[in-house]
């Protein structure tokens, strides 16, 4: 059987040599100087053995497809001796055949790889199947590339026992990286397993084709017809083939497709196709793939899973997608897989040099998260407990980063947190997170009030880093949205209101797949999208709810029928929204202009009669959900981030009538608050009812930052330590009848220094500690129309009762 094999291997060498342009001779060499013109070419031009260029300086040895946009790489060159790594050769390398073999030398004229059979070449070709084969003088080969493969196995390649492929590190970064696939040696079960990098010591499978006889002869063929199995000696020569809802049985036609597997740098074993006809639409597309979901099959105890650490897997479009829990961010922007790290220290108070005194009250608060899991990292379990126990627990120790409620049970997760995923089952997910990155300020619970807790700019960045990231990595997919006929999406519409429900599938389409962040904000993330009518197209922003508290559920249409009949200038109109199995979203008109935050803290700064008709508006809108529509609704989160500005500079309040959705517990705790720092009125912290004067305060506080064009906390250099918190900073302003420093340079606002005074006033109305003594939102806005005198107003703190 053997000969016959080599008998018709000889035949086809034979052919090979009559249409003999795609052979190299001995002393034929390549170097990365004049490699981009003349790589060795198969002799349909296909495939191509030559180098390729890595980071800039390196370059690496390769085997490409030749006459396909993308030029895909199908082999490179390992380091056998050196944890099959990826051999990067210097400018100025080359490669030359000799009657030794292939020997790879640097410029010092140093061998840094070779591949030397213990026989005579005579000649080595570039096949058209993608096979470099070295040959000797009887035209037997005696080295080919498809016995050291890579990451990719092609048509007429098999893998046989011993031989593994092993995912590059990254999409571009070709370096053996984190998963491998290979016979297991006790039972020749073909086996996915992940590596420890960069050791390459394999965990437990996550994936396997079994076999179980350690005495059969086993490989994985991808015949030549494009099929892809186990084919083994046990029983007869049986063929076994993969398992898994996504491995389907297919139509496959070499002749007008190109074929290639591979085992993706994040775990998963797929086939793909990509048209041979170069005039055809290019790019590869997933053909099948196993395992069905690398978010969830991935099960060890030690080792990341295929996000990395601390990070949680979702599949969307067929391909795994990576997100970091809020608090934490890429450890590496540019790589989705690398892993989150936690933007703060979780410490155990006087580690931090805060001082024994400080309770974790006043550094940390949680996070809600649903449908998200970490197995495999829990530590602690109670049970019965209260989520209020489950939580102070959680806050109380300090090796604690997660807890996750259900049913009376509580567990305890510490970091890194591994293997996360999106799992069903409605667990209440509570993430630790610091409450502010200004936390060394002060300690005393009044100054606590005060501090920010917006996003800091370097986190945001690295969250639009990811996004980016996420873009280019989907852009394939896109490009298939983008290029399917076009379908009408419109919803049904809910009764009573003119609200329409959208399928999770109609607004994946909307958004290109959620490609398009706008913001994240403290509900979830929000994408833009195109809703395309019969006859008009509108742009809208599409909100992904990710923290639905526990039991909200039954309430998410109620509160969506009072949102939906709202309806007035200053607000943000809801359009429709999801509500299916899992996915709960909301559909939002578009708003050009963004937030006011980015108006009011960008480059250049609105004028001040912008910023007079923002703060009208704002009130107006507020007056409205206060009085006048329905169901009055308190908005519970008033800062710039959520009031949007539409091309017409109208100032319109977003993300209302939400906060009874997203409260597990109206009667909140002090972990539990749902307002942002800076803006929160004091009753949040203590024992009593939360009413509209929650946002008047915050209105108060806005208003300062609207006239100052600033905002509320900031960090200031030595000795301007007085101004950091804005709402102190005003109030001592206006004590020492000094207003005018302000608002500094800004001339459009001393020119209106009456009306100046006059807001500044009616600020500090609005941040008054004790909430009968603020004025209601009508009242407010009639003194800002100047329909009513304002008073002086008594210092904020004058009254306070300290706790
Ligand atoms: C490789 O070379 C091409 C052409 O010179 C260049 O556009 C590309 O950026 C290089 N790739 C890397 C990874 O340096
Ligand atoms: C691997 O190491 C052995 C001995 O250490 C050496 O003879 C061989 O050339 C090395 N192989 C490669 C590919 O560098
Ligand atoms: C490189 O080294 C080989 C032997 O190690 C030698 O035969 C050859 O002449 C050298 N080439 C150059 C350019 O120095
Ligand atoms: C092949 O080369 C060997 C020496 O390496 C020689 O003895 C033999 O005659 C050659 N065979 C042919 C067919 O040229
Ligand atoms: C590759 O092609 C040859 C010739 O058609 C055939 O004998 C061999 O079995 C094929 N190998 C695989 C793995 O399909
Ligand atoms: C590939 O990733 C590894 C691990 O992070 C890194 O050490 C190496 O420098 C990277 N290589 C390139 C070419 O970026
Ligand atoms: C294992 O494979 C060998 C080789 O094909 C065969 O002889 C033997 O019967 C197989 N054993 C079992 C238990 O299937
Ligand atoms: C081997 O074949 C026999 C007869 O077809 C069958 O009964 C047996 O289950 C097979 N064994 C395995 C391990 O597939
Ligand atoms: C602990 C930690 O890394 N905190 C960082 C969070 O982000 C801000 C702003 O980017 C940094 O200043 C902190 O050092």
């Amino acid at each position: 059987m053997a000969s016959s094999s080599t008998l018709y291997i000889i035949a086809i060498l034979f052919l090979q040599l009559i249409l003999a342009f795609g052979n190299v001779s001995p002393s034929s060499r390549l170097s990365t100087t004049n490699n981009n013109n003349n790589p060795w070419l198969s002799p349909s031009g296909e495939f191509a053995f030559g180098f390729r260029n890595t980071t800039t300086n390196f370059f690496m040895l390769a085997i490409w497809y030749n006459n396909i946009h993308d030029q895909t790489i199908v082999w490179s060159a390992k380091d056998m001796n050196n944890s099959n790594n990826l051999v990067l050769a210097p400018t100025g390398s080359q490669v030359q055949l000799t009657s030794g073999g292939l020997t790879l030398t640097n410029p010092q004229n140093e061998s840094i790889w070779t591949a030397q059979p213990n026989d005579i070449v005579s000649y080595g070709t570039m096949l058209d199947n993608g096979n470099f084969v070295l040959v000797n003088n009887k035209s037997a080969i005696v080295w080919e590339s498809f016995k050291f493969p890579t990451d990719t196995l092609l048509p007429n390649q098999s893998l046989e026992l011993g031989a593994t492929l092993t995912s590059r590190f990254s999409e571009t970064n070709f370096t053996s990286g984190r998963f491998q696939l290979y016979f297991n040696d006790d039972d020749h079960n073909l086996m996915l397993s992940p590596l420890a990098w960069p050791t390459q010591f394999r965990y437990n499978f996550y994936y396997r084709i079994e076999v179980n006889n350690n005495s059969a002869s086993s490989s994985l063929v991808f015949d030549e017809s494009g099929d892809i199995y186990v084919e083994t000696n046990k029983n007869g020569t049986t063929r076994i083939k993969p398992q898994g809802t996504q491995w389907k049985n297919l139509d496959l036609d070499p002749k007008l497709y190109y074929y290639r597997a591979i085992l993706d740098y994040y775990g998963v074993l797929t086939q793909y196709s990509h048209p041979r006809d170069t005039k055809a639409k290019q790019g590869w597309t997933i053909m099948r793939y196993v395992p069905d979901n690398i978010c969830i099959a991935i099960f060890n105890e030690m080792g990341s899973g295929t996000c990395g650490y601390n990070s949680y897997c979702s599949m969307e479009n067929q391909r795994p997608t990576c997100k970091c829990p809020y608090g934490y961010s890429l450890i590496d922007p540019s790589n989705q897989f690398g892993g989150c790290q936690l933007n703060f220290t979780l410490g155990c108070g006087a580690d931090n040099g805060e001082g024994l005194n400080v309770k974790p009250e006043d550094l940390y608060e949680f996070t809600v998260l649903t449908n998200v899991n970490w197995p495999l990292s829990d530590y602690e379990r109670m049970q019965p407990y209260s989520q209020h126990d489950c939580q102070q627990s959680c806050l109380h120790d300090c090796m604690c980063s997660v807890v996750v409620f259900s049913n009376q049970n509580c567990w305890k997760k510490r970091s890194p947190l591994a293997n996360g995923r999106e799992e069903s089952g409605g667990n209440l997910v509570l993430i630790k997170t610091r409450v502010s990155p200004l936390g060394k300020i002060g300690a005393s619970p009044s100054t606590n009030l005060k501090k920010d807790n917006q996003v800091n700019p370097i986190l945001r960045g690295l969250l639009i880093g990811s996004a980016v990231f996420n873009s280019i990595l989907l852009a394939a997919v896109v490009l298939v949205t983008l290029l399917k006929p076009k379908r009408v999406v419109v919803g049904t519409t809910l009764l009573e209101t003119n609200l329409c429900s959208f399928s999770y599938d109609a607004l994946k389409e909307a958004t290109w797949g959620f490609i398009e962040e706008l913001g994240r904000g403290s509900f979830g993330i929000v994408f833009k999208g195109e809703l395309k009518a019969a006859t008009s197209c509108n742009v809208v922003a599409v909100k992904r709810l990710d923290r639905l508290a526990q039991d909200r559920e039954k309430e998410f249409k109620t509160e969506l029928r009072a949102i939906g009949k709202t309806c007035h200038k200053n607000l943000v109109k809801l359009i429709g929204y999801c509500d299916e199995g899992m996915h709960r979203m909301l559909v939002y008109e578009f708003m050009n202009n963004g937030s006011l935050a980015n108006i009011l803290f960008g480059q250049t700064k609105p004028t001040w009669n912008q910023r007079i008709g923002f703060a009208l508006g704002i009130a107006r809108g507020l007056v409205y959900l206060h009085e006048e529509c329905d169901t009055p609704i308190i908005h519970c989160d008033i800062k710039p981030q959520n009031i949007l500005i539409d091309e017409y500079f109208t100032a319109k309040i977003s993300d209302f009538g939400l906060a009874k959705l997203l409260l597990a517990d109206q009667s909140r705790t002090k972990t539990m608050i749902r307002g942002t720092r800076g803006y929160v009125a004091p009753e949040w912290f203590k024992n009593v009812p939360v009413t509209a004067k929650v946002d008047v305060y915050s209105f108060g506080a806005m208003l300062l930052e609207i006239v100052c064009c600033r905002k509320s906390v900031v960090l200031m250099e030595s000795g301007e330590e007085e101004k950091a918190i804005l709402t102190d900073w005003a109030c001592d302003c206006y004590m020492e009848g000094r207003i005018d420093a302000l608002v500094e340079n800004d001339q459009e606002a001393l020119d209106d220094i009456d009306r100046l005074e006059k807001w500044i006033k009616i600020a500090i109305w609005c941040i008054q500690e004790h909430p009968e003594m603020r004025p209601t939102m009508r009242m407010v806005m009639q003194m800002l129309e100047g329909v009513v005198q304002v008073p002086n107003p008594p210092s904020p703190f004058s009254f306070s009762l300290i706790p």
